[in-house]
């Protein structure tokens, strides 16, 4: 186990040890059963269940993880398969900011990655959330519709 001071305890390492295998364990078979996807540590999960924005964000917060972010192309891709397996779109944690068109993380952050689609965002104000396509691109959309629930933990 990595970045702990030697002065632990020697039997409290070997018990976070054992749990960090455990927790492997787990994540290897939840990956194999196609329930959850690890991507750079990020885990990523849907309940399959399609609601507005505004009940995806609570879904997930209940759950203790937050709305989907791809924040690069890697995790736009795992977000991507959950979204084909599904065929059904998805809600992003992207939100417009109070400039219309310039759009941002839920914390108010700009964006470090975009993946939009041809000629979006077109709302110009009117479209305050951010849908992902069945190819992976983005599209500014109103935030209720009903889309599937991706979490990321
Ligand atoms: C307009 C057109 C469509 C586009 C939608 C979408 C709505 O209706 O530009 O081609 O698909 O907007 O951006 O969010
Ligand atoms: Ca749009």
């Amino acid at each position: 186990l990595q970045g702990l001071p030697a002065s632990v305890d020697p039997e409290v390492q070997e018990s976070l040890h054992v749990l960090t295998h455990r927790i492997s364990r787990l994540e290897g078979v939840l990956t194999l059963e196609g329930k959850i996807t690890e991507v750079g540590g990020k885990i990523l999960t849907t309940n399959g269940k399609e609601v507005n924005f505004e009940s995806t964000l609570k879904a997930c917060e209940h759950a203790g993880g937050s709305i989907a972010t791809p924040k690069n192309q890697e995790e736009n891709d795992a977000i991507l398969d959950i979204v084909k397996q599904f065929n059904r779109y998805a809600y992003l944690g992207i939100r417009e900011s109070d400039v219309p068109g310039e759009f941002q993380y839920l914390d108010g952050k700009p964006l470090i990655y975009n993946n939009w689609y041809t000629s979006e965002p077109n709302g110009k104000g009117g479209e305050n959330c951010v849908e992902m396509y069945i190819d992976g691109s983005w599209n500014d959309r109103k935030c209720d519709q009903y889309r599937l629930t991706i979490c990321e933990f």
